[in-house]
């Protein structure tokens, strides 16, 4: 036993064998290992981060960096699903005592809790969860449970559910911040948000109109609103395409650092920026979501990949 966790005991405990299991992880927290037919994936207590996911047959669908293990506490995993909550981006306030806040909420810089495991003939799952604490409130005053449900069948399938635990409304702001694995970022296409507004967040630029596929040639950071839609990320050179579905999120993020951001972060390999697109399900910018006192928000992303033709072919 290394950490504050006996991974044999959890094994002996509660591993199943073909479908649930645990090991070792970033932070002295357990990765949660979850199988199915038709796949498998991981998702750490740390964070609540799902750091990996791998269809039977099928190239690696997320990107995880390979400094991921050596995380530290209070820095996030780089690379996987990330969750951003309560806030996306910048807090845009300051914490009760002034001082200024993370980027992205601290959701994913906290240890979560196994709630429970379930599985059936169709797939196997693991529900994380997050409350308030001291140090929570520290940072943003609302009392709040969280869960996190990570689904393996067919599909990957991430359900984050907000509980306002407290006796006032509050305001979120959220992402599931998916790094998609990509062969090279130059032969990749995010198609379904054809028409649709979006921040250019690299320009400033407030309102700017998608035309057609979103394709990368420099730093892309891009809040795309009113899009409910599911969207797809087309990778002609590794011949695969990625389908996002979602429900209970208004905002798509696409996010690219390319070449000179890149070299600004020191949790990843330079050239990473070609092997990765985040494609990111949120509620962000304007389109918060306001929570009654005792109400929920819940918030779904579903990812399937299949084979196509490569274009170059
Ligand atoms: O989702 C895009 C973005 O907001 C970018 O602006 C960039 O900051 C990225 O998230 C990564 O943020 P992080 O705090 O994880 O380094």
């Amino acid at each position: 036993m290394t950490g504050k966790y006996d991974i044999a005991k959890l094994n002996r405990d509660y591993a199943v064998k073909g479908r649930i299991a645990f090991r070792e992880g970033p932070c002295d927290e357990p990765v949660i290992v979850l199988a199915e037919n038709h796949g498998a994936c991981e998702v750490s207590l740390y964070g609540g981060h799902v750091l990996s996911y791998r269809p039977v047959g099928y190239f690696p669908v997320l990107w995880l960096s390979p400094s991921a293990a050596e995380c530290r506490q209070g820095k996030a995993i780089r690379g996987g699903i990330p969750v951003c909550w309560p806030w996306f981006g910048a807090a845009g306030f300051t914490a009760p005592d002034g001082s200024a806040l993370p980027a992205h909420g601290f959701a994913r810089t906290q240890a979560w809790n196994l709630l429970r495991t379930d599985y059936d003939s169709y797939s196997t799952s693991a529900t994380l969860l997050l409350t308030d604490s001291p140090e929570t409130r520290a940072l943003w005053p609302g009392k709040f449970r969280l869960e996190l449900k990570v689904t393996i069948g067919a599909n990957l399938t991430l359900e984050l559910k907000t509980f306002n635990e407290g006796t006032s409304d509050f305001e979120i702001t959220e992402a599931l911040h998916t790094y998609f694995r990509v062969k090279d970022i130059g032969g990749v296409a995010v198609a379904g948000l054809d028409s649709r507004e979006y921040i250019d967040k690299v320009s400033g630029a407030e309102s700017v109109r998608q035309s057609g596929d979103i394709t990368f040639s420099s730093e892309t950071d891009r809040i795309y609103s009113d899009t409910s839609e599911k969207c797809f990320l087309n990778d002609t050179s590794l011949g695969r395409r990625i389908e996002i579905a979602k429900s209970g999120s208004s905002s798509t993020v696409v996010w690219n650092p390319w070449i000179e951001k890149s070299k600004t972060m020191k949790d990843m390999p330079e050239d990473s920026y070609k092997s990765f697109v985040c494609v990111e399900t949120a509620n962000a910018a304007a389109e918060k979501i306001v929570i009654p006192a005792g109400g929920t928000h819940t918030m779904t992303l579903s990812i399937s990949s299949s084979f196509i033709e490569d274009s170059r072919k």
